[in-house]
């Protein structure tokens, strides 16, 4: 008998299984190449990430470059590679030759997927940490992410590489140790808060990759939700950045939250500032009408919104919208576009409201342009 399609596709019990270990386990699940074959990935996302683990997503058509800049910017523990395109001999060697060339020579690199028993050892040779068959458990998968997972210390041969330099120092911070490195206020601090799933991703990769074109650097910091039950968090958030194009332009990182605690910031956003970069994107978790905490952080508060959420009653409510600097209505291909921009102009008192498709690009440059003059 079949089974029917609402059977879940992971039976692994949501817990926290890293409690023991020296920090929450950050693993990139990477994709090189053509292979269009996620589904893998995404169960592996899941038990990961229902077991405590910190899982960075960065999608489908990774380059062996993008994989490594990901890694080192996220500051990843292991990147598991799965593979299943039969490219593992070419794409794998060079994935370990860009993470020598982006300053981080030694990070652990494991490869699961269809790779056959004779190419193991070639892969073995290259560097690799690890090959996992079809058919490893999930257990074995969080075993093997928890056992890449080291005390973080500051990166030997310092200087390699700054962005490599100023990853490990987040993460130093995120311990709440000290770090010895230059520090600067980064000249514009913008937040990008809104409820989840507006589009704030969207919008700050459209952006970024803008900003690109016209010659910037940009950093972008990155929340998502963490689970109060198990510890673990799926951050999603740099998926949307095409980084084949933005290259090493673009600083993202993800970090995972319960709630809003931003603690932290101030002191990663003055280590960024010491790495060179002057504009910074922060985005929210994705945000309630009472979480107000980003504007404390920030220089400016930029509040995405989209159709077809509420009447003019909400646009009365105190909270979110009282604290934002710009308003944005994202998502302007839905229905209701018109209404919200009206209700949104009463009560604006002379607040910009901008009006964007985010997936399309549209409106991109001019709220750009706005957001960088302040
Ligand atoms: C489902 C499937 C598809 C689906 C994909 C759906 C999707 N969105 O993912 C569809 C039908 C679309 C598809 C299409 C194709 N497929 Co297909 N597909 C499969 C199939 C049957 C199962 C793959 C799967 O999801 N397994 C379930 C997951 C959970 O398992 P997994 O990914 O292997 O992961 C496990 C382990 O490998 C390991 N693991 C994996 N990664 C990692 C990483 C780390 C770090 C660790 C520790 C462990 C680990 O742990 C996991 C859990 O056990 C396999 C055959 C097979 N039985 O493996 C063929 C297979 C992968 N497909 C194959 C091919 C050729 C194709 C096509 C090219 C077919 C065609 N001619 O059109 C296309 C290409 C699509 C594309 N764009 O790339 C070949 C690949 C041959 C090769 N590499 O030599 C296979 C092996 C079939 C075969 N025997 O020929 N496919
Ligand atoms: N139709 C349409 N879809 C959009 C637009 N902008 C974003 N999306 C889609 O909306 C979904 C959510 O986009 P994200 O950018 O991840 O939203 P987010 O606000 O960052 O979500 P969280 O981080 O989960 O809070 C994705 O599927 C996007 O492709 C838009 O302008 N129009
Ligand atoms: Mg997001």
């Amino acid at each position: 008998m079949t089974s029917p399609t609402t059977e879940p596709t992971t039976q692994l019990e949501k817990m926290d299984r890293c409690s023991d270990l020296p920090h929450r386990p950050r693993v990139l699940l990477g994709k090189m190449g053509l292979d269009g074959h996620d589904r893998g990935v995404k169960l592996i996302a899941r038990a990961l990430r229902d077991s405590g683990i910190h899982v960075i997503y960065s999608g489908l058509w990774q380059t062996p470059r993008s994989l490594a800049i990901s890694a080192r910017d996220e500051d990843a523990d292991v990147i598991a590679c799965s593979m299943m395109s039969n490219s593992h001999l070419v794409l794998v060697p060079r994935l370990m030759e860009e993470l020598k060339q982006v300053g981080r020579p030694n990070l652990t690199v494991d490869v699961g997927g269809i790779i056959p028993q004779e190419d193991i050892e070639e892969l073995t040779k290259c560097g690799v940490r690890g090959v996992y068959h079809t058919g490893t458990s999930m257990l074995d998968i969080v075993d093997a992410v928890r056992s890449a997972t080291q005390v973080y210390t500051p990166l030997p041969n310092a200087g390699a590489s700054v962005s490599a330099t100023l990853a490990r120092n987040i993460s130093l911070i995120e311990q709440s140790q000290t770090v010895d490195a230059t520090t600067k206020r980064p000249d514009r601090v913008i937040g990008l808060t809104g409820s989840p799933g507006a589009g704030k991703s969207t919008l700050s990769a459209a952006m970024a990759s803008e900003a690109v074109r016209q010659g910037e650097r940009i950093a972008i910091i990155a929340y998502d939700p963490m689970s109060p039950i198990s510890g673990g968090a799926l951050l999603g958030d740099r998926l949307r950045v095409d980084f084949n194009n933005v290259d090493e332009n673009v600083f993202y990182r993800s970090l995972a939250r319960v709630g809003e605690d931003y603690d932290t910031l101030p002191a990663i956003l003055d280590l960024v500032g010491g790495a060179g970069f002057g504009t910074v994107f922060v985005e929210t978790v994705g945000a309630g009408q009472n979480d107000v905490a980003i504007r404390e952080v920030v220089d400016s508060t930029a509040l995405v919104l989209v159709p077809g959420m509420g009447d003019s009653v909400q646009m009365d409510k105190a909270g979110i919208l009282e604290i934002a600097d710009t308003f944005i209505v994202n998502k302007a291909d839905y229905d209701g576009e018109s209404a919200l921009i009206r209700e949104l102009l009463d009560i604006a008192s002379g607040r910009h409201v901008f009006e964007t498709i985010a997936t399309q690009g549209k409106g991109v440059v001019e709220l750009l342009q706005h957001l960088l003059a302040k």
